[in-house]
């Protein structure tokens, strides 16, 4: 082939990779971290498509030193014969155009849009790669070819023999496309974790090769196998693992003429709902029309087999789609032709024939497990029944709250300095702990535009606290009505008053179990301000390291080092407020170093070991000023993997459903006293 010239044809698939570079966004959605994650989704995505094909069980990912990844899996290899017209090796084919164009889903989408699309995805991370190698093996032997920036550097080489199929990819993402290069381990994880429990009989393994992993990395182990048996029952399984759990999984699965459908169901006894959706393996994060099928289909059964049984007596209303969903744990996965990814972020289905599709099949194999478990149809019907009545008393304990003003019309609480702004664009909202650093906070913020709201202790854990015990607490309804925005039924976004809410707290075990409740509580009931980056933690500094003239706030236990470092300083256990006096006998110091350590430079370093400590200025300068400050957004990228800390964190093994009714009832009392 090497002798082969260039026609002009080829010469212009040659550069079928340009657009990619140009517009990368528009082929994998974006260029931050987010984009730069997609690119294992992409090539991962092939594999699972060998595996879904049945031809492979093993997809091996490796994080490499060198910054590049490897996935690598044994499925049939990309095909390496010669492509009829562009006669050069498919693999080239596959990895230097954009083959099957038109199926990355036309110029307004950047996202694959299917299955069973061989190869299509790989040219795109070879286009936005410096470096990339494909190693394929198949009919015998092994085959090699590497890129740079999307463009081969020989052609396919045949390397020698081997018995067995497969495919390897290495890449190394490119600098001058990406905001940043550096794989999130903890991202990966759970990504891959959720596609084993989607695809029956893959082991996916992931090792972290990396010399110096990330922070956040490195509480994981460098090393994971997953394979589950029992697919989506077993995804179930892990996501009520710290719940109290009513029967096993139901699962039931169904190829229809609209798409093969699969879906796992378990009540749980807490109050909490989670239902994941997929097509084609993509977590629709927006739901769409398989959801609307699913839920429809539950409410109808559920009702049926409570009437059909005398559950639910002749003048009961029916159960509500809430009261079904109740403690409920579900995750509808379904397959498809054509998929039709809609929405803000391309996360919701709509094709419309997958409702009917996923409605038939839950209907029809739901009812048929009510009636072939009695056991576990009464106890799943008594439990709705239990949520419609509790939700009934609740709206009255509610309504009551509602009418004596405990929220609407309720004037600001007074432990609130509001800012003077009445733009939420501009407006923030600091929750501070404790009311002596709100104190601080007051004195130091911009009133213009920031709020300080102190709570006082610990507040109410909301994953066991029903809505109207919560109201009546009164950290809680401050913070409600501080937001503008009402909660539960009469919740309406469009009224929060600050589109930026900062939690601060002190950086100790307290201030980080406060930030968790404060996290679980926004969780729970506003979980739009994820979704809209509403919220915010803010980074106090944990040092102020002083030298003569020279100050530095730092806001690690690393910078602390690398800033005593560069000062010639050694990193000593300090005392507060102690002075510490600084002798480097520099070993290898040149005659400056020399200088300076006869000249001691006195290194004065003061930990704050909470916000109170500092003064209003200095909580300004380093934690408060838009200028200067450095805030983590928290954002809702895997509402799952929140929702699963949350529970694990907050939520009890143990929850009676009767010790419920019975503080439920005092706290009805207490409130309309
Ligand atoms: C095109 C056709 C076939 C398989 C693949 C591509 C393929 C691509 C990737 C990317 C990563 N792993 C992969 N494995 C396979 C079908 C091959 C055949 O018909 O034998």
């Amino acid at each position: 082939m090497a002798d082969k010239k260039y026609t002009a044809q080829q010469i212009q698939v040659l550069e079928g990779l340009e657009p990619v570079r140009k517009r990368p966004g528009m082929y994998i959605g974006s260029t931050d971290s987010r984009g730069l994650h997609h690119l294992i989704v992409e090539i991962v995505d092939n594999a699972l498509d060998e595996a879904m094909a049945g031809y492979c069980n093993h997809i091996i990912i490796t994080l490499q030193d060198d910054g590049s990844c490897n996935i690598e899996d044994n499925g049939r290899g990309i095909p390496v014969d010669p492509h009829p017209q562009l006669k050069k090796s498919a693999l080239e084919v596959v990895l230097t155009t954009l083959h099957a164009g038109g199926k990355f889903g036309g110029d307004d989408s950047g996202y694959k849009v299917s299955s069973g699309l061989h190869g299509v995805g790989s040219s795109v991370v070879n286009a936005l790669s410096t470096y990339m190698r494909a190693e394929v093996c198949r009919d015998g032997f092994r085959y090699v070819q590497e890129y740079k920036r999307g463009k081969p550097v020989a052609d396919v080489k045949k390397e020698g023999k081997s018995d067995k199929t497969g495919t390897l990819i290495q890449f190394t993402p490119d600098t001058e496309i990406f905001d940043t290069v550096e794989f999130n381990y903890d991202h990966i994880l759970t990504w891959l974790r959720q596609q084993a429990y989607l695809t029956s009989g893959i082991t996916i393994s992931i090792m972290d090769a990396r010399k110096k992993r990330p922070e956040a990395d490195q509480k994981y182990p460098k090393l994971y196998r997953f394979h589950f048996v029992g697919g989506v029952a077993a995804y179930v399984s892990h996501l009520n693992e710290s719940s109290q759990r009513i029967g096993d999984p139901i699962h039931f699965m169904k190829e229809m003429p609209e798409g093969k459908v699969e879906v796992a169901i378990q009540y749980t006894q807490g109050f909490q709902e989670c239902v994941l959706s997929f097509a084609n393996h993509v977590h629709t994060v927006e739901g769409g029309h398989h959801l609307t099928g699913f839920k429809a289909a539950l409410t109808r059964t559920i009702n049926a087999y409570a009437r059909q049984f005398g559950l639910l007596k002749e003048k009961d209303d029916n159960l509500t789609a809430d009261d079904v969903r109740e403690g409920l744990t579900a995750v509808v996965s379904v397959q498809l032709a054509e998929p039709q990814f809609e929405g803000q972020t391309k996360g919701k289905l709509g094709n419309a024939e997958m409702k009917t599709a996923v409605e038939t099949v839950v209907n029809e194999q739901l009812a048929r497990y009510l009636e072939e478990h009695p056991t576990e149809a009464k106890e799943v019907v008594n439990k709705c029944l239990l949520a419609s009545r509790a939700r009934l008393a609740a709206r009255a304990a509610r309504d009551s709250v509602i009418r004596k003003g405990a929220l609407e019309g309720m004037t600001l609480p007074g432990k609130l300095a509001d800012c003077s702004s009445k733009d939420p664009a501009e407006c923030e909202l600091y929750i501070v702990e404790g009311e002596s650093a709100g104190g601080t906070a007051k004195q130091g913020r911009k009133r213009e535009f920031q709020a300080i709201l102190p709570l006082k202790g610990k507040i109410l854990n909301v994953e066991q606290a029903r809505l109207d015990r919560m109201l009546a607490n009164n950290e809680i309804k401050s913070l409600v009505v501080a937001m503008g925005v009402g909660i539960g039924e009469v919740k309406d976004m469009s009224k929060l008053r600050y589109h930026r809410i900062v939690i601060m707290t002190d950086a100790d075990v307290d201030g980080a179990h406060i930030r968790t409740l404060v996290l679980t509580f926004f969780f729970r009931h506003f979980p739009e301000l994820f979704e809209n980056g509403n919220i915010y933690i803010a980074q106090p500094p944990l040092y102020k390291i002083q030298k003569g003239k020279d100050m530095r706030y730092v806001f690690s236990d690393d910078e602390k080092a690398a800033t005593l470092a560069e000062w010639g300083a050694k990193d000593m256990e300090e005392e507060e407020e102690v002075e510490e006096e600084q002798l480097e006998e520099g070993d290898t110091g040149g005659g400056e170093e020399k200088q300076s350590s006869k000249r001691k430079p006195r290194v004065n370093i003061q930990r704050y070991k909470g916000l109170g400590e500092m003064t209003a200025q200095q909580l300004w300068e380093t934690t408060m000023d838009p200028e200067s400050r450095i805030m983590l957004q928290v954002t809702m990228e895997d509402a799952e993997a929140a929702n699963m800390v949350f529970s694990t964190l907050m939520g009890s093994e143990v929850a009676p459903r009767k010790k419920f009714i019975q503080s439920h009832a005092k706290t009805v009392k207490n409130l309309d006293v």
